[in-house]
């Protein structure tokens, strides 16, 4: 069976696809709305928007079937369903660190949203210099005759860590996981300059916004 002309690798009916694809899809189009939302608020009420794109994407079969031979899960649907929770995955772009926390606490108000996991690899980056906020909720699906609760993982990031993100994925991908050590280090150094880039842009802006505080008196 094929998700996004991918086969899957392990057996899962026609109808179970179609229905995955369907509760991600109506899963992911909540939240997005929920961004969108908070985005239009603050056009009409602040002087700026944090926000500065959201993107989504339902995550590509080969992804889902390494990642549950990664995790030496069986390789069945319902084992799936239950495990994978990034099978929707939203990504929100922020300016600032500061507006990436700012969200994620608006995310945590919502008394629809289910917190399932919070994983802080801007406080904790990885050792590979991979810096970002993944917030992984829950979110009731309403159906004609139930309700279903599908998982969202929601990362947020900031233009400087995006970029760096895609640089090493595709890194990571072009040589198959055995990334040469030169190579390695020098993300390593990259992502401690985005690190350092991201937090002289806050200072900056906070600089800025306390002037124009100052001249507005
Ligand atoms: P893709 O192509 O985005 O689907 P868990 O989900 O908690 O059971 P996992 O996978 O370690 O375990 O969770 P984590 O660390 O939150 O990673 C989930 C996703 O975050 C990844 O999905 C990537 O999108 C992103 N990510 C995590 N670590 C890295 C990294 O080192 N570099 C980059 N570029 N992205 C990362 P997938 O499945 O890896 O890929």
């Amino acid at each position: 069976m094929e998700v996004n002309g991918i086969p899957l690798g392990f057996p899962v009916s026609f109808m179970q696809i179609k229905e995955m694809t369907m509760l991600y899809s109506c899963a992911m189009r909540e939240i997005c709305t929920k961004l969108e939302n908070l985005s239009q608020e603050f056009e009409l009420k602040e002087a700026r928007n944090p926000i500065q794109h959201i993107n989504h994407r339902l995550k590509k079969t080969e992804s889902i079937r390494n990642k549950m031979l990664q995790k030496g899960l069986p390789l069945e649907y319902e084992v799936m369903r239950d495990e994978i929770t990034d099978i929707g995955g939203i990504r929100v772009i922020c300016s600032y660190i500061n507006d990436i926390y700012a969200i994620a606490n608006m995310l945590k108000q919502q008394d629809d949203l289910l917190i399932v996991r919070e994983k802080d690899y801007i406080s904790n980056p990885k050792k590979n210099g991979y810096r970002s906020y993944h917030l992984i909720v829950a979110i009731p699906i309403f159906l004609s005759s139930e309700k279903q609760i599908i998982p969202v993982e929601i990362q947020m990031r900031t233009i400087a860590m995006d970029f760096w993100a895609s640089l090493e994925h595709k890194i990571h991908y072009k040589f198959e996981g055995d990334v040469p050590e030169n190579i390695k280090n020098e993300l390593v150094e990259c992502a401690r300059m985005v690190s350092d880039l991201d937090i002289r842009m806050l200072k900056l802006n906070e600089e800025i916004l306390a002037i124009t505080r100052e001249r507005g008196r």
